[in-house]
């Protein structure tokens, strides 16, 4: 299943994942929640996130809902531009 990042426009989190993606070349689905309507506390959205914060991947039943956490799983699921350090 294609991984979503859900995520809210001008959150600092979610440009950590964003700016992760674009180093990386990944063009994924991004959900953007509606911080005015707190869409981020929506029961639909509380069940991805019970603590209501953005960002969150969801990735079939893998969800994961810190933006470090989130670089983590992407660099080792799309090795092939490490968004990391690596000593060789
Ligand atoms: N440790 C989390 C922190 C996430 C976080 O605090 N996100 C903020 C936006 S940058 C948020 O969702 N705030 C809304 C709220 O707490 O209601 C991460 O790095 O992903």
């Amino acid at each position: 299943m294609e991984p979503t990042i859900y995520t809210i426009s001008g959150s600092p989190r979610g440009w950590r994942v964003l700016l992760g993606m674009v180093i990386k070349g990944l063009d994924m689905k991004v959900e953007y929640l509606s911080l005015s309507k707190s869409e981020h506390k929506s029961d639909s959205y509380l069940l991805i996130n019970p603590r209501g914060r953005v960002p969150s991947l969801v990735a079939g039943k893998t969800v994961i809902t810190d933006s470090l956490a989130i670089l983590s799983w992407l660099d080792r699921k799309y090795p092939e531009r490490p968004s990391f350090w690596q000593q060789s």
